[in-house]
C-alpha cells in the first residue's frame, strides 16, 4: 500500500465524572486521533498520551509534533509500504511508543478495512464477547467509594479495580473487601509507592486481591522482583512495560506474575501482539488495560481483550462510563458484564462526522509530497 496523507486531530471530550489517580485528576479526555488515507482505504488510530507527561513521558503536544514532523515524513515517502515493514521503519525513532502506536494502528486499520478483515481476526481473537472490569478512581471519602462500588457491582462488572495512593489504601480496600467478600478485586497504585511503604503493601496482601498493579516506580524492576518474592498476591506491571523487551526482563527477574497489555504504551498493535505471545509462552496471563479511550481506542482494545492469553477482565468499560456522547456510536455492556468485540472490517467502527467536528480542537493534514520535517533517518525533509 501507499500512505497518501495523515490527518491529525486534537479532540477533547468531557468525562462524565472526574477520574483521580495517584498521579492526578482528569476532567476531560484530550487526545490525538489520526486518520490515515492510504491506497487501500482509510483507517483510524488514537494516541493514548495525556495532556501532560504524567502517566508516561509522552504527552499530546509532543506526540503531535513527533507524528507530524518525524513519523509522517517517513511513512509518506515510500512508494509502497507493507504493514510488516512498519515496525522496522519506525524502529529508527527512539522512544515515543504512543505516537508510533497511533500511526501504526491507523495504517493497520486501513489495510484491514481494505482487505475486509476484522482486527480481532488479525490478532487471533478467541472471544466474541469480553468480560469488562471497571477502574474506580480515588474517591473523596470511604463512603463515596462504597457507594460507587455498589453501583458497579449492581451493573454486573466482572472485576473491580480500585485506584490507591499512600494513605488512601488499606482501610478503604478493606472496607470494600468486607462488604463484597467474593468480588474479583484488584488495586492499582500507578507507581506511587516506594519500598518504605512495605507495611501497607503487606496489609493489602491479606485482602485476597487478584493483583496489585504497578506498586513501585516504573523503572524499578529489581525492587518489584524483591517485592513480588514477599507477596502472595500477584504483581501486575503496567507503566514498567514500554516494550516487549521490558516484559521479557520483568518476567525473567520475577518482577510480576501478570502483565497489563496497553497496545498504545508499547508502540501499537503489532508490538502488543508480540507482547501477548511472549507472556503466553512464559505462562504469564495478560489483560487489556484502558486509558479512558474514545470509541476508536475502545474498539481497538476490545479486539486485544479477545486474544487467547487475555484471560483476565480488562479495563474495557462501556462508553457511558466515560462520556455522555462518544465520537463513535457507543459500546454498551450487557447485564452479564460483557461487551461484544467488533466484527466489522478493521477496528469495526468510525467516528460520527458531526460528532468528530464538535469535539475537534485542532486539525492538520500532512500529505504525500508536502510533508516537511525530520524523517526517521534524521535527514531534514522538504
Ligand atoms: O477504564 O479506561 C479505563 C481507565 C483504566 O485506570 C485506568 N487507566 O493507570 O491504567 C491507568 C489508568 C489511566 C487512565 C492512565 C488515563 C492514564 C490515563
Amino acid at each position: 500500500m501507499r500512505v497518501l496523507a495523515l490527518e491529525l486531530r486534537l479532540v477533547r471530550l468531557p468525562l462524565v465524572r472526574p477520574f483521580r489517580t495517584s498521579f492526578g485528576e482528569m476532567r476531560d479526555k484530550t487526545c490525538v486521533l489520526v486518520r490515515a488515507e492510504t491506497s487501500a482505504g482509510e483507517g483510524w488510530g488514537e494516541c493514548v498520551a495525556d495532556a501532560v507527561p504524567d502517566f508516561s513521558g509522552e504527552f499530546n503536544e509532543g506526540a503531535w509534533l513527533v507524528i507530524r514532523d518525524v513519523l509522517a515524513p517517513s511513512l509518506l515517502a515510500p512508494s509502497s509500504l507493507e504493514v510488516e515493514e512498519l515496525e522496522d521503519l519506525l524502529a529508527r525513532v527512539r522512544g515515543n511508543p504512543m505516537a508510533k502506536a497511533t500511526v501504526v494502528n491507523a495504517i493497520l486499520d486501513a489495510e484491514l478495512r481494505g482487505a475486509g478483515r476484522s482486527l480481532a481476526s488479525f490478532l487471533g481473537a478467541v472471544r466474541e464477547r469480553v468480560p469488562c472490569g471497571v477502574s474506580v478512581g480515588i474517591a473523596p471519602s470511604e463512603a463515596a467509594l462504597l457507594e460507587e462500588v455498589e453501583a458497579h457491582v449492581a451493573r454486573g462488572y466482572r472485576r473491580i479495580k480500585l485506584k490507591i495512593a499512600p494513605g488512601l489504601d488499606v482501610d478503604r480496600v478493606r472496607a470494600v473487601r468486607q462488604r463484597w467478600p467474593e468480588a474479583p478485586l484488584s488495586v492499582d497504585a500507578n507507581a506511587a509507592y516506594d519500598p518504605d511503604h512495605v507495611d501497607a503493601l503487606r496489609a493489602l496482601d491479606e485482602l485476597d486481591l487478584l493483583m496489585i498493579e504497578q506498586p513501585l516506580h516504573h523503572e524499578d524492576l529489581v525492587r518489584h522482583a524483591r517485592l513480588q518474592r514477599e507477596l502472595r498476591t500477584p504483581i501486575c506491571l503496567d507503566e514498567s512495560i514500554r516494550s516487549v523487551a521490558d516484559a521479557e526482563a520483568a518476567i525473567e527477574l520475577g518482577a510480576c506474575r501478570i502483565v497489563n497489555v496497553k497496545q498504545g504504551r508499547v508502540g501499537g498493535l503489532l508490538q502488543a501482539r508480540r507482547l501477548h505471545d511472549v507472556c503466553r509462552d512464559a505462562g504469564v496471563p495478560v489483560w487489556c488495560g484502558g486509558m479512558l479511550e474514545t470509541g476508536i481506542g475502545r474498539a481497538t482494545n476490545l479486539a486485544v481483550a479477545a486474544m487467547p492469553n487475555a484471560t483476565l477482565p480488562g479495563d474495557t468499560s462501556p462508553s457511558d462510563r466515560y462520556f455522555v456522547e462518544d465520537v463513535t456510536p457507543p459500546f454498551a455492556m450487557a447485564s452479564d458484564g460483557t461487551i461484544a468485540v467488533p466484527t466489522g472490517a478493521g477496528i469495526g467502527v468510525e467516528p460520527v462526522p458531526e460528532r468528530l467536528e464538535a469535539v475537534t480542537v485542532r486539525r492538520e493534514v500532512v500529505r504525500r509530497g508536502t510533508a516537511s520535517g525530520v524523517s526517521a533517518s534524521g535527514m531534514t525533509n522538504g
